[in-house]
C-alpha cells in the first residue's frame, strides 16, 4: 500500500472556518481562521497532543480556550491593551499552503485595520505558519512593521498541552533560570528544580530560556524547542482560577499545562519595514 499524500482542506469546526492539515504519516492538525489558532494536533499514532476545552466559545465573543492562541502585540497584562493583545480575537486570512515531502503547511495572516488602530496606532502584518510532519509540529509567528515608525511589542504562542494528569508531569530544562512569578506578586526567583512538578497554581515567565524543554507525562515525552522567543511561560490555573474561568470545566486544570514561547521580559523593538520571526517546535518522542 502506498503512503497517503499530505493535504490541507477547509472545513467548518463548531461553526467556524478552519483548515485540516494531514501529513503523509497520518498526523493531523486543525487550524482556525478565528485567532489564527491551532486547535488540534494529533501525532501519527492518533494521539491528541493539545488541550482544547469542551467549554470553549466559538461565537467570536472570546478567544478560543485551548490549542495555541497567538498573543500579539502584548503578552498577558504587560501594557494597556486588552489581555494578550489584539489578534487572538480576529479572523485571519489564509496566505499560503504547501504539501510536499510528506509535510503539510498552512500560513494565515492578519493586519492592522481601523479597529485595531483605535487601540494601537501601528500598521503591522502578522503571519502564522503551521507545519506538521510525522511526530512534529512547528508554529512560526512572523511580524512585520508595515508603518513608518518604530513600535515595540511583546508576544507569545500560548500553547495548551494536553496531559493525562497534571500532578504526574515533569518539565525539565528550566533549572537555573530566573523567572518572574506572576502567581506570587511578580517576585523574581530562580528555578532550583531539575524537574518542575505541578501541585498548585503555576504562572511563571522564565527569562532567557534558550534550552530545549522536555515534558514527561507518564510514558509520553514531548520535546519543546523555540527560536526567536527568548522567554518561556509555564501556566496552570489550578483549582480556584480554573473554577473562575467559565470556558473551562472545574477539573480541566488536571488535563492541561501551558508551555508557551514568549517575548515577555523585554519588549522587542521593530523599526519601520523590519520583520521579526519566532518559532515553537513540538516533537513527540
Ligand atoms: O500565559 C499565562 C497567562 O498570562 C496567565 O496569567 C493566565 O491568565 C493565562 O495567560 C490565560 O489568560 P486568558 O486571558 O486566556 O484567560
Amino acid at each position: 500500500m502506498g503512503k497517503s499524500k499530505s493535504s490541507v482542506e477547509p472545513l467548518l469546526f463548531n461553526g467556524i472556518e478552519a483548515f485540516r492539515l494531514q501529513a503523509a504519516s497520518g498526523a493531523t492538525a486543525l487550524v482556525s481562521r478565528f485567532g489564527g489558532q491551532v486547535l488540534s494536533w494529533r501525532t501519527a499514532d492518533g494521539c491528541e497532543q493539545l488541550f482544547l476545552s469542551e467549554r470553549a466559545r466559538y461565537d467570536g465573543s472570546a478567544s478560543i480556550r485551548g490549542g495555541i492562541p497567538v498573543c500579539f502585540p502584548q503578552f498577558s497584562g504587560l501594557g494597556d491593551l486588552p489581555k494578550h493583545g489584539l489578534v487572538r480575537n480576529r479572523v485571519w486570512t489564509p496566505s499560503g499552503e504547501n504539501c510536499r515531502d510528506g509535510y503539510a503547511l498552512l500560513s494565515l495572516a492578519v493586519a492592522d485595520d481601523a479597529q485595531s488602530r483605535t487601540l494601537w496606532p501601528h500598521p503591522f502584518r502578522a503571519e502564522i505558519t503551521v507545519a506538521i510532519q510525522d511526530n512534529r509540529l512547528d508554529v512560526e509567528l512572523e511580524v512585520e512593521n508595515t508603518g513608518a515608525d518604530t513600535f515595540s511589542f511583546t508576544a507569545a504562542l500560548h500553547t495548551y498541552l494536553r496531559v493525562k494528569e497534571v500532578e504526574q508531569i515533569a518539565v525539565q530544562g528550566l533549572r537555573g533560570l530566573e523567572y518572574r512569578d506572576a502567581g506570587d506578586g511578580d517576585r523574581i526567583k530562580r528555578e532550583t528544580s531539575v524537574e518542575l512538578a505541578v501541585d498548585g497554581e503555576v504562572d511563571r515567565v522564565y527569562h532567557e530560556a534558550s534550552a530545549a524543554l522536555l515534558l514527561s507525562d507518564g510514558g509520553r515525552h514531548l520535546g519543546i524547542h523555540s527560536d526567536g522567543f527568548p522567554d518561556a511561560v509555564v501556566w496552570n490555573p489550578w483549582v480556584n482560577k480554573c473554577a473562575a474561568l467559565d470556558d473551562m470545566a472545574p477539573l480541566d486544570f488536571r488535563r492541561m499545562i501551558c508551555i508557551e514561547a514568549a517575548v515577555a521580559q523585554r519588549p522587542f523593538l521593530l523599526r519601520a519595514g523590519e520583520s521579526w520571526a519566532g518559532r515553537q517546535s513540538l516533537v513527540a518522542i
